[in-house]
């Protein structure tokens, strides 16, 4: 039997149709990685058709509630205080001006609508307000998501009782890996976060950057964090580094297209109940990529000009993407 056979026949005889998969070891991951990039694509489409439609992409729409002058040192963020990017900082916005923009993201064909803040966590006023803008965005019939950073559990049960429906935060890359990307806070401090997030009865989105100069092997061990997690993250999104000039990323090697599309991949098929997210860096790929990327199994994007303060793929520019690949938005006719 060939090595890719071999390959392919212990996932499927690991993780029988309809089973719940528990535990996944990193030689089972590095297998999949290694198998022909045609075996895995092959795989991860199958495994994405017994659980979701192929054509039907979820879509989200971020907005950054406060932008800049953040504590962390995350190695390739536009929003860290640490860093000179030429960022204009922004105090937190208004409730009404966050409707606004989520009412706008409705009307766009958002079904989810994620609310970003640049701090280590969130605190007193700045908290409560926050809180306000959940319980208004769910009013007006949205998903409602937010990436505020590190939280307490007591935090979590606020953000769950005000409406909140997913939890943004990223694990971003191995274990290993993450003392090279940031020093102020440990990845047992993001998984602590986690643990209070799915304590508090909320939805996990949870993923990674791809192009921190990491090895295949890292992104493995990130995948298999997420995967083993008491409950896989329902949402996972998997970013492309947008190199931010100014930050200590801005030169790092950008990574084989295909090494991207395989991780998109293993998520799929690690994941396979989850929506795996093709998330920051799409203006910066073609459209065969993101059709790679789609056929690995990604069913949801950030839609809208702007991600929080990079600029994202144009609205017309997914629509036609779209047309020609007999897409839809997951809730379109
Ligand atoms: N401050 C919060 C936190 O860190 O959880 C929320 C916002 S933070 C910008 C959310 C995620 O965006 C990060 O965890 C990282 O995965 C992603 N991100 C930030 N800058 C990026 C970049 N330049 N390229 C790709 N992804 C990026
Ligand atoms: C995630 O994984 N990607 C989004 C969201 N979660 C919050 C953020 C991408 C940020 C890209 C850089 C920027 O726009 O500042
Ligand atoms: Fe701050 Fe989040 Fe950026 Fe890290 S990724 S610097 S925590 S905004």
């Amino acid at each position: 039997m060939s090595a890719s056979a071999t390959a392919i026949g212990d996932v499927e005889q690991v993780q029988p149709v309809g089973a719940e998969r528990r535990q996944w070891s990193l030689d089972e991951i590095m297998a999949l990685f290694e198998l022909p990039f045609n075996d895995l694509l092959f795989e991860a489409q199958t495994i994405h058709r017994r659980h979701f439609d192929p054509n039907r992409i979820q879509m989200s729409r971020l907005l950054s509630i406060k932008t800049g002058s953040c504590p962390e040192d995350c190695n390739y963020c536009p929003q860290s205080a640490h860093f000179d990017t030429g960022l204009e900082k922004e105090r937190l916005m208004k409730v009404e001006q966050v409707l606004e923009a989520a009412r706008a993201a409705k009307e766009g064909g958002a079904t989810r609508f994620c609310m970003g803040a640049a701090w280590r966590g969130p605190r007193g006023e700045d908290f409560e307000t926050a809180l306000a803008m959940i319980e208004g965005v769910k009013g007006l019939g949205l998903q409602t998501c937010a990436s505020f950073g590190l939280l307490s559990s007591e935090q979590a049960r606020q953000l769950k009782a005000a409406g909140l429906d997913y939890y943004n935060h990223n694990v971003d890359t191995s274990e290993e890996h993450y003392s090279e990307i940031i020093t102020t806070r440990s990845y047992q401090d993001r998984l602590d976060t986690l643990a209070h997030v799915r304590d508090a009865g909320m939805h996990i989105c949870s993923g990674g950057i791809v192009g921190l100069g990491e090895q295949q092997q890292d992104r493995a061990k990130m995948l298999q964090t997420l995967a083993n997690l008491p409950k896989p993250p329902e949402s996972v999104p998997i970013n492309l580094l947008i190199p931010i000039p100014g930050t200590p990323l801005a030169e790092a090697e950008r990574p084989d297209p295909f090494d991207f599309i395989r991780t998109i991949a293993v998520a799929r098929i690690l994941m396979p109940t989850s929506y795996v997210r093709l998330s920051a860096g799409r203006e910066d790929m073609s459209d065969e990529m993101q059709a790679l990327c789609f056929l690995a199994g990604a069913n949801s994007i950030f839609c809208g000009e702007k991600l929080l303060t990079a600029k994202n793929a144009a609205p017309g520019r997914d629509r036609s993407l779209f047309d020609r690949l007999g897409l839809k938005p997951e809730g379109a006719a």
